[in-house]
């Protein structure tokens, strides 16, 4: 019997800090021991799918049966040469790439816990995640070895790095065969920390069976991939929403997915037509950006786009939908509930709604004494289903989870259909002489505008009003700063009180890793 490091299950929050989880679906109803890399990649090669393209890169492509092999080897190399037991942690650190993907599947079958980072991490805020989940080996590419080495000055961590002669040596004399190591479906496989826009970063545990919940929930019902389709898109392996998005739900369906180290607007533009990539992960800043410059691209192949991460305007669903013919599949997920809990397939989808509950999913909107408000009116989001906040040791737990509900700390409207309506993070509700102001709604509004490229709205200290609505602009190039037109344009398209009484012009506006406007920043600006 091999050890088990019980780490993760000995930091899990008290059972009375735990969500309410619910099995409503019977898609969701799991064996009490399974692994998930057993459903994501063995099954398929032992149901005879092995022959089919699984990972596709910049310079390799491979299989189903040779990604299981890809990923035996390294399971192998984890356990026969740095001695890594279920349970213990795992950092990863790297572009996306089929390596990076194969890396992670091969923690989680040797039973360990993947805790992947952004690319971008630099040494001090590697030093954390290894902190706090008290990483036992850092699995890194090469070419981002230099953070990495100056963040084991700081903490005493072997690493393993991959893209090296040495790295392929080990690989091409490891074995191919490796018996996943069982696990128990509650046991933790990933620590997804969370970009922290305020604060330390949060780590959110995940067992084995929330990746599936999400392919079994979100995936099954909403996205609805098939085997024919090919993924591509620019979310982080190292955040859910890319794990999910743009490996696990492909797995799972028994697609394809291009993972490229560099994906941004521009890379897309040309790597969706040379991938003939038929479904589209990625941000609402990316899609923007996308638009104006769609002319030349053949986006033929492309069937599907979900966007996720910020509010997707109506005025970007609505452009891309004449550009592209394409309906976008907004959804909102967070990293503590692993992926996207309300989200509407393409033909129920409406512009300006993120949707209505994923299949799985519980909502409710709540006033501040957590009393269920009626429907239009705004009030804090609350989920619960199969995946739920299991923060790493943290204090934070509280906040996020209230009586069993998730409160992801979004304000939002139900509208008696039961489509729900983003208004703002509940810290960017803007009070102005009295009024309520929805930050992401005047932005919405300003998008509208053909000088406006970006914008953020935030609440700015006002003597006389207590706040007034700020926009910092980013404008297109060719258009100059007017603030009185821009003024009056947003009092023409939403309620005239709700205009900024203050605009600012910048040629970018910050962004955390993940693509989030850093409002915060520019609120001490
Ligand atoms: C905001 C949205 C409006 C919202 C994520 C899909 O973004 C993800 O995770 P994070 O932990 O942030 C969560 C917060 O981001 N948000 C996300 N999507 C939307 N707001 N409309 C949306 N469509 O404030 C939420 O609380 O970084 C997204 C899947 C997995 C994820 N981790």
């Amino acid at each position: 019997m091999m050890a088990i490091d019980s780490f993760a299950r000995d930091h899990l929050p008290d059972e009375a800090d735990l969500p309410d989880f619910v099995f409503t679906l019977p898609s969701l109803r799991y064996p009490s021991r399974l692994n998930c890399v057993t459903r994501f990649l063995d099954d398929r090669v032992a149901n005879g799918h092995g022959a089919a393209l699984c990972l596709i890169g910049a310079t390799e492509r491979l299989s189903y049966a040779e990604t299981l092999s890809r990923v035996n080897r390294i399971a192998n190399i984890l356990v026969g040469q740095f001695g890594i037991t279920p349970g213990q942690r795992v950092l990863l650190r790297a572009p996306n790439s089929p390596m990076l993907a194969a890396c992670m599947l091969a923690v989680i079958k040797a039973g360990a816990i993947a805790v992947p980072t952004m690319p971008m991490l630099r040494a001090r805020e590697l030093v954390y995640p290894m902190e706090k989940a008290e990483i036992a080996l850092a699995i890194c590419d090469i070419r981002l070895c230099d953070e990495m080495e100056s963040a084991r000055t700081m903490v005493s961590v072997p690493a393993l790095y991959f893209g090296t002669d040495e790295f392929a040596a080990l690989l091409a004399t490891a074995s191919d065969q490796f018996n996943t190591v069982d696990t128990a479906i509650d046991d933790v496989c990933l620590i997804g920390f969370t970009s922290g826009t305020t604060g330390q970063p949060k780590g959110a545990m995940h067992f084995h069976r929330d990746l599936l919940a999400a392919c079994d929930a979100y995936s099954a019902n909403v996205l609805r991939p098939t085997a024919k389709d090919r993924f591509i898109g620019s979310p982080p392996l190292g955040f859910t929403f890319g794990l999910g998005g743009m490996l696990l739900f492909a797995l799972h369906a028994g697609a394809s997915t291009v993972l490229l180290e560099r994906a941004g607007p521009d890379d897309l533009l040309t790597a969706i037509p040379q991938y003939q990539a038929t479904i589209c992960i990625s941000a609402p800043t990316a899609y923007r950006a996308m638009l104006g410059k769609l002319i030349g691209s053949d986006f033929s192949s492309l069937r599907k786009c979900v966007s996720a991460g910020e509010t997707l305007p109506k005025a970007t669903f609505e452009a891309w939908a004449v550009a592209t013919g394409l309906r976008l599949l907004d959804g909102i997920g967070s990293t503590e509930m692993f992926h996207i809990f309300i989200a509407s397939p393409e033909e129920g989808a409406r512009a300006g709604a993120t949707g209505q509950v994923v299949p799985g999913y519980e909502a409710r909107i709540l006033d501040s004494d957590g009393h269920e408000v009626s429907d239009g009116a705004p009030g804090r989001l609350a989920v619960r289903g199969p995946t739920g906040c299991k923060y790493l040791s943290d204090p934070r737990q509280a906040t996020y989870v209230q009586h069993g509900w998730n409160l992801t700390g979004d304000t939002y409207i139900r509208d008696a259909d039961g489509y729900f309506t983003f208004q703002a993070r509940s810290d960017d509700m803007i009070v102005s002489a009295g009024y309520n102001i929805a930050g992401p709604e005047v932005e919405a509004a300003l998008l509208l505008h053909e000088a406006v490229a970006e914008c953020a709205v935030i609440g700015w200290p006002d003597a006389e009003r207590g706040m007034v609505v700020k926009a910092f602009v980013v404008l297109r190039p060719g258009y100059g700063e007017n603030t009185l037109e821009l003024q009056d344009f947003v009092k023409a398209t939403i309620a005239p009180y709700k205009y900024p009484r203050a605009i600012a012009y910048r040629s970018e506006l910050p962004k955390t890793a993940t693509g989030k406007l850093q409002r915060f920043l520019l609120r001490k600006s």
